[in-house]
């Protein structure tokens, strides 16, 4: 069975949430990111990614890290992507075409979304009176966002017409522009895609138990 690094509130929850969605069973074990501890280092200290026996497996000290037998990877995206290969089925791509496709919007989720949005959930979190820092930090992600609403409009999910790994990797991104309130509501297509895929079950597991974990 795989095993799984980190924590709910971490990218870690995308792999949880595939893995939720495939039925493929695997051991979570909580590991901590080492800046939301007081001290990562203090000998009570759980598991956390600043660990010296974290560090071993993940020597850029992130999480998620997945360990299946000898293989450890890290990346989130290279987690699902090596995940949806490994155990298939009608979430993974079905042919080299649709591999493609996945992998385009993994690298587009990776270059153009997450930075725009990341920035946009962390200028809204550090200061939310700070209305003309999260209006630039909204400005970054309108393109992106743009594509996504072309390509939401004419396709129901991001490839094969159903839902893929691929709608994991990215509605793990843009949920992060939910920070800001109203702004997905001027890209409807991505609105209700976004919408749809939160709606699922798999999904709705893993946010309740993200939920129960300590902010
Ligand atoms: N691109 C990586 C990002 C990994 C990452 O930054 N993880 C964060 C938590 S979401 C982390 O472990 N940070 C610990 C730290 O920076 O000390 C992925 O998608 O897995």
């Amino acid at each position: 069975m795989p095993t799984l690094y980190g924590v709910y509130r971490s990218r870690a929850a995308r792999n949880i949430w595939l893995a939720l969605e495939m039925g493929i069973e695997m051991e979570v074990v909580p590991v901590i990111q080492g800046y939301r501890l007081p001290d990562p280092h203090a000998s009570g200290a759980p598991l956390n990614t600043q660990s010296p026996d974290f560090l071993a497996m993940s020597p850029a000290g992130a999480v998620p890290i997945l360990r299946d037998g000898d293989l450890v990877i890290s990346e989130s995206v290279a987690i699902n992507l090596y995940l949806a290969r490994k155990y298939g089925g009608p979430l993974a791509p079905a042919d080299l075409e649709e591999e493609a496709q996945v992998l385009q919007w993994a690298f587009y989720g990776m270059t153009a979304v997450e930075p725009a949005a990341l920035a946009l959930m962390q200028a809204v979190m550090a200061s939310p009176a700070d209305v003309a820092g999260a209006d630039a930090a909204a400005a970054k992600l309108a393109r992106p966002l743009a594509v996504l609403q072309a390509h939401l409009s004419a396709h129901p999910y991001m490839v094969g017409d159903r839902f893929t790994v691929a709608d994991v990797n990215t509605a793990e991104v843009v949920r992060y522009a939910r920070a800001r309130p109203g702004l997905i509501d001027a890209y409807p297509a991505v609105d209700a895609w976004l919408k749809a895929c939160q709606a699922r079950p798999a999904f709705q597991a893993m946010w309740a138990k993200r939920e129960a974990e300590p902010a």
